[in-house]
């Protein structure tokens, strides 16, 4: 496709795709025995890292597509495969990743803006106002062809070395921009896709030492001025080197009580076997215990093409059989009987209500709340249908995501579909009036 249509038809339908993030699994209303339907279940995405020449290999796909409810791509949106001279982008691979994950509705994480590695030649021989500008080009270019498309974006990506010192790692940015580097990246990034999450992503920051500590105190600082943050991820690459911290959880906990999610966003952990899959468990149980964790991400699909397959480190072994780590992570979700699941509490008696206000109005447009409560049992899933009175049209759809038959609406939750007995969530939708001010129907919620 000729890229300057794509680019139209990428902003054009950048609204309801924006509505579409966080959609954790498209089966979440099913049975909740895939990583990414139980992880829908307990309110959490669980993704993959995506390569995009292993996507016509059909095992590859299929358990791709089966399993995980989020892609990261692995390589495809760095800045050497992105914008490998100045000013001249390249978005082909990546496009290939973004469509196949939205035609399947999986959602993207955007990795990774900002980094010392995989940088092409040109970037380092610029000098400092230099390098400012192409840092916020390449900024702007690369998040505004994806824009309303990505829930989080690794902004910055390994600035801190490690070690006890908590110091900074020297790049051409922390070199020659100075600390303050990291705070124009974010700012940049907020203003050129103001929709999705920004984070701070790095490794060996999983427990609490001086470089996670050196991390916490700069998004604190953040936090306290201001300056956009959203999210931490802590990459989580484990083996015998880099075992799982016994204070992961706790370290987890600490970046969220500043306010920002949290989210693991490149899992693997060497080994085999049943110690493997314990290993793995304590991380699930870890990112469930903390509330503003939202979601992991594993950093592939199979052993076979991992960057440590020698490590075999992933759920998947070479031959896309599920390895003991794999059962492990889907019992530690809840698997198959989680709430409103087969053999789960409220199994078949799952209920829910929906109830319509407009919550803002302007001359052309409204804004509609639909406010969904489950009954006397949990939900793992929710379904509302809202029927526009004609002439009016959606404009953009936030904490849902919506199908479209004529003038009814029918919204599925994105992250918000377990709820516990009683308690409500919301999603929002912006309409075009076109001469027509009358009030949307809200129909029956089924909850399952
Ligand atoms: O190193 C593991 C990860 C650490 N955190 C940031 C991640 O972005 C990083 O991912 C890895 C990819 O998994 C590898 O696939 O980043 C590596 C590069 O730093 C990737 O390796 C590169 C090879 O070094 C290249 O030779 C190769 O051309 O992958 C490229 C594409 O296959």
């Amino acid at each position: 496709m000729n890229m300057m249509l794509r680019r139209l038809s990428r902003a054009a339908t950048a609204g309801l795709v924006a509505a579409a993030a966080l959609t954790a699994a498209a089966h979440s209303a099913e049975a909740a025995d895939t990583l990414g339907s139980a992880a829908a279940g307990q309110g959490r995405y669980f993704g993959t890292a995506v390569a995009a020449g292993h996507l016509g290999e059909a095992d590859y796909t299929a358990t791709l597509d089966r399993e995980f409810g989020s892609v990261t791509p692995e390589n495809e949106m760095k800045w050497d495969a992105t914008e490998p001279s100045r000013g001249t982008f390249t978005f082909a691979s990546a496009d290939r990743i973004v469509d196949h994950a939205q035609s399947r509705g999986m959602d993207v994480r955007g990795h990774t803006l900002v980094w010392h590695s995989q940088l092409p030649s040109w970037v380092g021989t610029l000098g400092a106002s230099d390098l400012r500008t192409a840092m916020k080009d390449h900024i702007s270019g690369l998040m505004g062809h994806y824009k309303g498309e990505i829930h989080s974006w690794d902004v910055v990506n390994e600035a801190f070395q490690d070690g006890g010192s908590g110091a900074r790692r020297s790049s051409p940015f922390q070199d020659k921009l100075g600390d303050g580097f990291i705070e124009e990246a974010f700012r940049a990034a907020r203003a050129a896709d103001p929709a999705a999450k920004l984070c701070y992503n790095d490794y060996n920051t999983d427990g609490v030492n001086a470089k996670s500590t050196a991390v916490y105190n700069m998004v604190k600082d953040f936090t306290s001025r201001g300056v956009p943050i959203d999210c931490v991820g802590f990459q989580s690459h484990f083996n015998s080197n880099s075992p799982v911290p016994s204070d992961y959880r706790q370290n987890l906990q600490r970046f969220a009580d500043l306010g920002v999610d949290v989210q693991i966003t490149e899992l693997d952990i060497e080994g085999s076997g049943s110690a493997q899959a314990a290993d793995y468990t304590k991380v699930v149980q870890a990112c469930l215990a903390v509330e503003r964790c939202t979601g992991m991400t594993v950093w592939g699909v199979t052993d076979k093409y991992s960057w440590r397959s020698g490590g075999t480190p992933l759920l998947f072994d070479g031959n896309y059989a599920e390895k003991p780590a794999y059962d492990a992570v889907l019992s530690a979700l809840g698997g198959s009987g989680g709430p409103g699941e087969p053999g789960g509490p409220g199994e078949g008696t799952a209920t829910c209500t929906a109830t319509y206000t407009r919550t803002a109005d302007w001359n052309g447009g409204y804004n509609g709340e639909v406010t969904v409560t489950a009954g006397s049992e949990p939900i793992g899933s929710w379904t509302a249908t809202v029927t526009l009175p004609a002439r009016q049209s959606v404009s953009a759809l936030w904490n849902g995501t919506a199908a479209f038959n004529g003038n009814v609406m029918t919204v599925r939750p994105s992250w918000n579909g377990a709820l516990a007995a009683g308690t409500s969530t919301t999603f929002g939708f912006t309409v075009t009036k076109n001469g027509s001010d009358a009030a949307p129907a809200v129909g029956a919620c089924t909850a399952s």
